[in-house]
């Protein structure tokens, strides 16, 4: 693992915290508003963070056991509109984030040399490696960080 890759990583074991302290304190009714117009709630943001890192972590699994694995995509629009990705109630979800980033991070820690270079097929995106899995996941913790500045900014 290079020096820019276990920065990725720190980012990652870092992430659910952080994510915790950004919504600790804010009301239900805080969370559930959509603050902006082309915007989630900080709820639907939260929630789709689970969504997502599980959907990554599996695919991260499928590409160390299997050659070359099909990469399926997900609806997240409309898994952010089920009641379980709307809730006010995060609690369940800072739960999920805390396990499968211990998980994720603990499994990257433990990749070998040759593991970073597999892939899998993503139907948009096409051959995915270990090492874009990383990169890509890293960037999308921070891209919903700034999303949830945004919207909170929002609420001043
Ligand atoms: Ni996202």
């Amino acid at each position: 693992m290079n020096a820019e890759q276990q920065q990725y990583l720190e980012a990652l074991r870092a992430f659910p915290a952080m994510l915790r302290e950004m919504t600790a304190g804010l009301s239900a009714e805080t969370l559930t508003t959509q603050h902006l117009p082309d915007e989630w709630t900080i709820a639907q943001i939260v929630h789709h963070c689970a969504d997502s890192h599980m959907n990554s972590y599996i695919r991260l699994k499928l590409i160390l056991t299997e050659d070359q694995p099909p990469l399926k995509p997900y609806r997240e629009d409309v898994w952010g509109e089920f009641m379980d990705g709307k809730s006010a109630d995060l609690t369940h979800t800072f739960a999920l984030l805390d396990g499968l980033h211990h998980r994720w991070v603990t499994t990257f820690e433990n990749i070998s040399a040759d593991q970073w270079s597999r892939t899998g097929l993503h139907q948009a995106d096409g051959e995915v490696s270990v090492a874009d899995l990383l990169r890509l996941y890293h960037n999308h913790c921070h891209a919903h960080i700034n999303q949830i500045e945004r919207v909170l900014a929002a609420t001043m």
